[in-house]
């Protein structure tokens, strides 16, 4: 009796779980594009199904997308790129160079998709690129340094907001002429968004712990909002009526209501959550976790097999009505933003033939190296510094750890064999007791593809000839925590 009670629960289940993966595959209607960072990929899922429709390779450390309806438009944090991809046909069809050492981290795009604006977030630097023209005009913020990270436009186009973390301020600049009009304090600001009607700007406050409205018309913060530890990123429902906040400490999203600025719910998530997105049915909110400590154990295990677990990001959707989370999938990369579109408004034969998904999980899958020798080995114990390896090449050994790297500036000479041999060293991080705490490492602007990721119990080696001169950033290329974005350091090539 009890076994045949047990075998019924067991078939109901089983049926449970297969009908609703087909009910969410069959049912999804709409279309993510995903920013990969570091696996240099567009990434596009079904929405809420999250099945891997296709990736498009593009570059080394992809960032955005955001769209104008026609066209996406992502940046390379490595490689100081933008890239133009058709909808039609998830292709790059133009790419524009940036200047050298720009390391954009986030992208704009007016609405007649003629213009997109850039946060140099390396280099200091906002852009406005025209993207016929491909021409750009730059601004260097003062003082120097300056790292404008997270950059928003209004919708009448006539200003972008940028968020700059470097020296606490979130900065007014004007479109046309393309120029900096004003400046606000905000401790730690991180993401920014202005709602639909243009009236507020919303920004994350990492170190107040807040969502803080920031009134347009009068460029003045109306109210501080506590919503939690480490607020992130932010994202608006199609209405304007609620605003949508991670909280990547405490794995939560916080619901707020924009009109009474009060939090009006709070979602869980697994685990410490980034970058969200909504869909345009303000149905789902898709997370993109960057801790999955416990749920996909073993799935890097090619990468290390000593030392702390290797575990992937992941992406959750969640069903705002219910609360509930309806889907999670492991995912390689680093996912910066989830443009989210109606399957009928993407004329894309390329997706609609995809019987087949793309297989999930596996190997992290880096962008080709080219130039570079990139190997793997224990994890090298030996102190941190520069020095004259046996074999004539200059050896490198940096340390990397929540959120410096050490030594934090490379001195090497033009025609030098640089070899770094870069190790994880983290405990925890700040903030987040977590044992799988993951770094990456990529050089800007070298012309070569030096990016690795960095999991514990094991050295990263990366082996090049340095054959310009140059100031080249180095930086963390895998989220790794709140203070992910300050963790850089410079290769000075003389
Ligand atoms: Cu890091």
């Amino acid at each position: 009796m009890f076994k045949r009670f047990s075998m019924t629960l067991f078939i109901l289940i089983l049926s449970l779980m297969t009908s609703s993966s087909k009910v969410l595959a069959e049912e999804s209607p709409f279309i993510g594009y995903s920013g990969g960072g570091y696996n240099g990929k567009l990434m596009i899922f079904s929405i809420p199904g999250l099945e891997l429709l296709k990736e498009v390779s593009i570059g080394v450390d992809i960032r955005g997308p955001v769209t104008d309806g026609k066209n996406l438009f992502v940046v390379d944090k490595a490689q100081n790129i933008v890239s133009i991809i058709d909808l039609s046909n998830s292709s790059v069809k133009k790419n524009i160079k940036l200047s050298d050492g720009f390391g954009p981290n986030s992208i704009a795009v007016s609405k007649d998709g003629k213009n997109v604006y850039i946060a140099g977030e390396l280099s200091g630097k906002v852009a406005a690129v025209s993207v016929e023209s491909d021409k750009m005009v730059a601004l260097a913020l003062q003082p120097m340094p300056s790292s404008p990270n997270f950059i928003a436009i209004t919708p009448d186009g006539k200003h972008c907001l940028v968020s700059d973390y470097t020296n606490n301020r979130v900065l007014r600049i004007s479109t046309s002429p393309f120029k900096l009009d004003k400046e606000i304090k905000v401790r730690g600001p991180y993401g920014i968004t202005v709602t639909p009607d243009g009236k507020y700007a919303l920004v994350s406050s990492k170190f107040s712990a807040s969502l803080i409205f920031i009134d347009l018309k009068n460029f003045k913060i109306e109210k501080t909002l506590k919503t939690g530890a480490v607020p992130m990123n932010i994202v608006v429902d199609s209405k304007g009526a609620f605003a949508y906040q991670s909280q990547h400490a405490s794995s939560e999203i916080i619901k707020i209501d924009i009109e009474k600025k009060e939090v009006a719910g709070r979602f869980t998530v697994k685990h410490n959550p980034g970058n969200i997105s909504i869909s345009p049915d303000d149905k789902y909110l898709i997370s993109s976790n960057k801790f999955s400590t416990g749920i996909y154990d073993k799935l890097y295990s090619n990468i290390s097999d000593k030392g702390g677990a290797v575990t992937p990001q992941n992406m959750e959707v969640i069903e705002i009505g219910s609360g509930k989370s309806v889907k999670q999938v492991a995912i390689s990369g680093d996912i910066s933003d989830t443009v989210i579109l109606t399957k009928g408004s993407v004329k894309d034969a390329s997706l609609k033939s995809s019987g087949q998904f793309v297989k999930q999980g596996g190997k992290p899958d880096l962008a080709p190296k080219e130039g570079v020798k990139i190997s793997y080995t224990a994890a090298d114990d030996r102190p941190p510094g520069t020095f004259d390896a046996e074999d004539g090449a200059i050896e490198i050994r940096l340390k990397a750890l929540s959120y410096i790297f050490t030594p934090n500036t490379v001195n090497v000479f033009k025609g030098d064999t640089v070899r770094f041999i870069i190790t994880n060293i983290d405990e925890k991080a700040l903030f987040i007791d977590k044992p799988d705490v993951v770094h990456g490492f990529t050089i800007n602007g070298l012309g070569k593809q030096t990016n690795v990721l960095l999991p514990r119990g094991v050295s990263a080696v990366v082996e090049f000839k340095a054959d310009k001169k140059g100031i080249y950033n180095f930086y963390c290329s895998n989220f790794c925590g709140p203070v992910h974005h300050e963790m850089r350091g410079t290769l000075i090539v003389e």
